[in-house]
This record gives C-alpha cells, sequence and structure tokens, in this order.
C-alpha cells in the first residue's frame, strides 16, 4: 500500500487487432478510470509467441481461433497503473463475449468495439500474478542497457 492506503498495481491492457482502430477512444477510457498508461507498443505476434502468450487456453475448443485472431493484425500492448488496475482495466473491458457485453455492459469496451465471443476488442491479465508474468511477455526487463526516452515510474 502506498502513503494514501491504496493498493497500486500495474497490469497488462492489450488492444486486439479488432480494435487498433479505437487506440483513441480507448486510451480516453483508461485515463477516465484514473488509470496511467506507463508503458506501451504495438507489436505483432508470430503464432509461437501468440501460442506462448495463451499457453493456459491450449487445450481449450477456441485456441486455434484465438491464435487465428491475435496474430491476424497488430496489437497494441500497455502497462497500465493505478489503483486496482488489474480489476479495474478488466471492468473496463466488460465480459468476454463482446454480444454479452452489449446485454449486459453496453458501456464497457467490448461491447462498444468488439463483436463476438472471440473478437472482443481486448485484453486484461486476471490477477495479479498473470499481470507479472504478461508484463514481463511484453516488456521484458533488460540487464544494463535502458535505450533513451523510457518513462521511469516508480509510483503514482
Ligand atoms: P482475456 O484473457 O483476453 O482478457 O479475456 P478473458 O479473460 O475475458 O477470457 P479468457 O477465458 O481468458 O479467454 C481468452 C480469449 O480467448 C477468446 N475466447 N474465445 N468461446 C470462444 O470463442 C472464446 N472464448 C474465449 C477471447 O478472445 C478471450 O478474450
Ligand atoms: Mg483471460
Amino acid at each position: 500500500a502506498n502513503k494514501l492506503g491504496s493498493k497500486t498495481e500495474r497490469t497488462l491492457a492489450v488492444i486486439k487487432p479488432d480494435a487498433v482502430i479505437k487506440v483513441g477512444d480507448i486510451i480516453q477510457s483508461i485515463y477516465d478510470a484514473n488509470l496511467t498508461i506507463t508503458k506501451a507498443k504495438m507489436v505483432m505476434l508470430s503464432w509461437k509467441q501468440a501460442a506462448d502468450f495463451y499457453t493456459e487456453h491450449q487445450s481449450k475448443s477456441f485456441f486455434n481461433n484465438l491464435l487465428q485472431f491475435v496474430t491476424s493484425g497488430p496489437l497494441i500492448a500497455m502497462e497500465v497503473m493505478g489503483e486496482e488496475a488489474v480489476s479495474v482495466w478488466r471492468k473496463l473491458l466488460g465480459p468476454t463475449d463482446s454480444e454479452t457485453a452489449r446485454k449486459e455492459a453496453p458501456e464497457s469496451l467490448r461491447a462498444r468495439y468488439g463483436s463476438d465471443g472471440t473478437r472482443n476488442a481486448g485484453h486484461g491479465s486476471d490477477s495479479l500474478a498473470s499481470a507479472a508474468r504478461e508484463l514481463e511477455f511484453f516488456f521484458p526487463s533488460t540487464a544494463g542497457h535502458s535505450p533513451p526516452n523510457t518513462a521511469k515510474y516508480t509510483d503514482c
């Protein structure tokens, strides 16, 4: 806890290929929710990288469709920080299935920008442990060299 007694967390937020065109609205929503973006990059994942990232889902029926989708175009990966960032970002996303989201959380990002149960606009880490693994996947800590212009956030 910081000096105000709140739980500042970091989470991985990913804008999936179907919603990259909406990056402006999504960044606005993040700041409106009192969260901060502390790292960001646009990347293309190979099939192998996507399979590694989603390894927990490798035996699921939707695994192939999921990999097909997330390798179909660029993603925007962000480290998002703030009070209860893990749950606040998942709440902003809304229910996994965008059609469910349109019924149950019409203001959510998946309701607004997703299509169905697979093409659903975004990803959010589901726990602090997942966040640590997933942030390391997209933003690996490197020994030694720091490239220029990398902002370092140590607290809010
Ligand atoms: P995410 O990991 O992307 O933040 O989403 P989530 O926790 O709400 O959903 P999860 O169960 O972890 O599923 C990961 C992603 O797989 C795709 N999916 N397709 N039945 C389906 O077609 C299906 N179910 C899941 C979605 O892209 C989901 O976000
Ligand atoms: Mg998940």
